[in-house]
């Protein structure tokens, strides 16, 4: 046994000795940001969508079997070689359980254990990134959060993830499902860190509410080109399973016919569905390429006044980028909210 366990040490020091030795070093010694790719194991964007199971429960994290065919390997890109989760467009912390650190970039773990979420975080933050780059950001238009996003899992005893402009990180707690198994809550809370890289102002409810419909929309725009689901308005369909009675289960809906101002009821969350039901308007009238980059396009230096405001802004933006006919039917999208 001792001698084989010698052979397996001499050889796995080989081979990470391989993997150091391809990496091309810069000056200072450190191989090149980006450099290495990997795979993780994911869910994609959650097992409750993905299998289309609404009777499957959180059962104190555990790892049954009817949760097996979620489990997806997936490529993870734009690593910084290091052996952690840290690379281009994500820096995981964790404050439960090791950090997850594989030399060789395979990154496998199951909801149980607690590197599972941090996988999820560093794969849909950094396709959040890579999306919003394919859309021009940051070559024919202005950067959006183009950055390593921090991101701190916890053990935050409430079930409420949120993003913090203090220290410019997304959080996520472990009350209920764990936050960070639903790629939903993860791409709706970079939504918000969208927001604040955009420098939108968070000066009224309207403007709060705007930006939780946002991160609604966000979840579910990206959510659906990478990973499509059977019902792609229900937001957050694993990590709700815990707090929701009803089926299908869904923090919130993306297609709730609400309207301005009659439905506001000064809760942002709520109130942000009128927004979020406009987006998702406009992305069926136009297609997701060309409604994500209006939309981001249009929130830039939102002064936080309300959304009529930032609708209008949004049909302008549409009219420049796209022409007549597209901003036709966005304002098409708003007027159904009451909004135009
Ligand atoms: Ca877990
Ligand atoms: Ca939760
Ligand atoms: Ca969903
Ligand atoms: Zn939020």
């Amino acid at each position: 046994m001792a001698r084989r366990s010698l052979l397996v040490a001499a050889l796995s020091l080989a081979a990470s000795l391989l993997v150091a030795s391809s990496l091309v070093l810069n000056a200072a010694g450190k191989p090149p940001a980006g450099s290495a790719s990997g795979v993780g194991t994911v869910f994609f964007p959650n097992p409750v969508a993905d299998l289309g199971d609404e009777t499957l429960t959180d059962q104190k994290d555990a790892d049954y079997a009817a949760l097996a065919p979620a489990y997806r390997d997936k490529v993870l890109t734009n690593l910084d070689g290091s052996g952690f989760l840290v690379g281009d467009w994500a820096n995981i912390v964790s404050e439960t359980g090791a950090p997850a650190y594989s030399p060789s970039n395979e990154f496998r773990y199951r909801r149980d254990d607690d590197r599972f979420e941090q996988v999820m975080a560093y794969y849909w933050v950094t396709e959040s990134q890579k999306y919003i780059q394919s859309l021009g950001f940051g070559t024919t238009l202005r950067p959006v959060n183009q950055k390593s996003q921090n991101v701190r899992i916890n053990q935050w005893g409430l079930d409420n993830s949120f993003a913090t402009t203090h220290k410019d990180e997304l959080r996520f707690g472990k009350g209920g499902v764990d936050d960070a198994e639903d790629a939903e809550v993860i791409l709706h809370e970079y939504g918000h860190a969208i927001h604040f890289s955009q420098n939108f102002v968070f000066a009224t409810e309207e403007a709060g509410a705007i930006s939780e419909g946002f991160g609604d929309y966000w979840a579910v725009t990206l959510g659906n080109f990478l990973a499509p689901t059977p019902d792609p308005a229900c937001v957050a369909d694993w990590d709700s399973v815990s707090y929701t009675a009803s089926v299908p289960h869904c923090l919130r809906r993306v297609d709730r016919n609400l309207h301005y101002p009659a439905d506001l009821n000064g809760e942002v969350h709520h109130d942000g569905q009128i927004w979020s039901r406009a987006l998702w308007d406009i992305r069926q009238a136009v297609g997701h390429v060309r409604a994500d980059t209006l939309i981001l396009e249009a929130q830039f230096d939102f002064p936080g006044t309300s959304m009529s405001d930032l609708a209008a802004a949004t049909v302008v933006t549409a009219n420049r980028l796209y022409g007549r006919a597209v901003a036709n039917q966005v304002r098409g999208a708003f007027v159904d909210r009451g909004l135009q």
